[in-house]
């Protein structure tokens, strides 16, 4: 008996490990908990592969950029703050990919990766967010993407490129010292080419973050123009 109990407890220890190992090989908590302590749930989970291919080089035009959001409060959470800050971008391959694993850099400085499974169509616009903005309120087919830190927009201006897996240049853009809730924006509006220029302000409003450039020529949905080199 003594002996098939300590059969018994050395089975016990030797599982132990294992369960715990299990535990630690889940995967990450999808939730985001945001800095004033609110936890919100991610738009997507993060342990499944995605159903398309890495965004390429070239293919992601950094279209609109609120580096210095002043009085908007874009995520909706009753503050203003850099919380706000938002890149525009608009996916321009001409078949479905996705950003799962890019990096923002900002400055020189990583920003951290995004965490996104979820498929671009040709055209689509999608809104960079840092990981600590709340849930955006978009158009439909209009995505948010985070990435996994803020993303310390400099008001002063700066070079930032969304590196992707294959550590090229998805797109990159450089923007000169923002006014305050006034963003900086491609014109025409989704032109990978076009210059940024100083966003107009309409009715007391000075950025489209999610949306086509009011008053302004649009390239529209994709599919429109030549596409860069394949990797
Ligand atoms: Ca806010
Ligand atoms: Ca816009």
């Amino acid at each position: 008996m003594i002996a098939s109990a300590r059969f018994a407890l050395c089975i016990v220890v030797a599982l132990a490990p294992c369960a715990a190992c299990s535990l630690l090989a889940e995967p990450p908590d999808p939730r985001s908990v945001l800095a004033d302590g609110r936890v919100v749930a991610a738009d997507v989970a993060v342990d499944a592969p995605p159903a398309c291919l890495p965004a390429r080089t070239g293919e992601v035009v950094v279209n609109e950029i609120l580096a210095r959001p002043g009085g908007v409060d874009l995520d909706g959470d009753g503050v203003a703050n850099h919380r706000d800050e938002a890149v525009e971008l608009v996916f321009r391959g001409d078949i479905a990919g996705h950003l799962q694993g890019t990096h923002l850099w900002v400055a020189g400085q990583d920003r951290g990766a995004i965490a996104d499974i979820r498929c671009l169509l040709p055209g689509q616009r999608i809104v960079l967010t840092g990981s600590t903005a709340g849930p955006l309120t978009l158009a439909e087919g209009v995505l948010q993407v985070r990435t996994a830190k803020p993303l310390d927009l400099r008001d002063g201006g700066a070079h930032i490129e969304l590196r992707g897996v294959l550590d090229t240049a998805l797109g990159q853009a450089t923007y000169g010292p923002a006014v305050a809730g006034q963003s900086q924006v491609r014109s025409p509006d989704g032109e990978a080419d076009a210059a940024l220029a100083a966003h107009p302000v309409i009715a007391g409003v000075g950025h489209s973050v999610g949306g086509p450039t009011p008053a302004e020529p649009n390239a529209g949905r994709g599919g429109d123009r030549q596409h860069p080199p394949r990797n």
